[in-house]
């Protein structure tokens, strides 16, 4: 019986996925760019859910910083590794929809001084990425995958936003003699390493604390945030553990 709500749940998560992609977002990626060993995104696990580390919360969701929770505080993981430990505790990488929750990231890595983190933010250049409203991608093909929703075009500010959150400059601008804003999928030039996976980057190119397209096998600390839907999967086909939503509201204002 467990089974079979397992199999019916996995189905319609599934098919929620498919028709979530389709939309208002791409499909998730299950390797990265650089996969070369055939890595894929990990299951979460019950007991880790239901203990799951809570640093802060946000608008009903747990978050974590990896450097403040003790089993991960030397991390320092490439960005397909982040996701895979943040789902393990049905969480995922953060994703920033909001300036509200932009800024909220803004301020631990401002107030803990932190030199960068990954985020879920994800270029969309794998299988299905073809899709003509998904061009020019490095313009149109920024999605958040640890919730699926697309990002708004990479080259204004996003609408609703009091800013533009990615950076302005970068390592191009060295060579063009003008600011050469993100992303801008820089060390393709170098090395042919696509720069599919975006982190935060704390005054890196004297820029403040801005969003920046990396390749992804870069290693970072990171931030995860809870998974709706890894939450609700593990409910369904784990009753008897109670994973909760964050038990009580703790802003990162109160701590930091
Ligand atoms: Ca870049």
């Amino acid at each position: 019986m467990k089974k079979l709500i397992r199999n019916i749940v996995l189905g319609s998560l599934l098919a929620g996925l498919m028709v979530h992609a389709m939309d208002q977002t791409t499909s998730a990626p299950e390797v990265t760019t650089e996969d070369a060993s055939g890595r894929l995104l990990s299951l979460p696990n019950p007991e880790k859910c239901a203990n799951r580390p809570i640093n802060f919360t946000h608008d009903g969701h747990g978050y974590f910083y990896s450097g403040w929770v003790n089993a991960h505080k030397d991390d320092k993981v490439d960005w397909l590794e982040g996701r895979n430990i943040c789902r393990e505790y049905c969480m995922d990488l953060v994703s920033l929809e909001t300036p509200t929750e932009d800024m909220l990231i803004r301020r631990l890595i401002q107030k803990q001084d932190l030199a960068y983190i990954w985020t879920s933010g994800r270029l969309c250049n794998f299988k299905g990425c073809d899709r003509e409203d998904l061009q020019p991608t490095i313009v149109n093909g920024w999605f958040w995958s640890g919730s699926g929703v697309k990002m708004a075009p990479t080259n204004a500010t996003p609408p609703g936003w009091p800013y533009q959150p990615w950076s302005y400059t970068g390592h191009k601008t060295q060579f063009e003699g003008r600011n050469v804003s993100q992303p801008d999928n820089a060390e393709f030039d170098i090395n042919e390493s696509v720069e599919a996976c975006m982190g935060i980057l704390n005054d890196i190119y004297k820029d403040g604390i801005k969003w920046h397209d990396i390749a992804c096998y870069h290693t970072k600390p990171f931030v995860c945030e809870d998974s709706e839907q890894l939450l609700e999967f593990v409910r369904a086909t784990h009753p008897e553990l109670s994973v909760k939503e964050p038990s009580e509201s703790l802003s990162l204002e109160s701590i930091l």
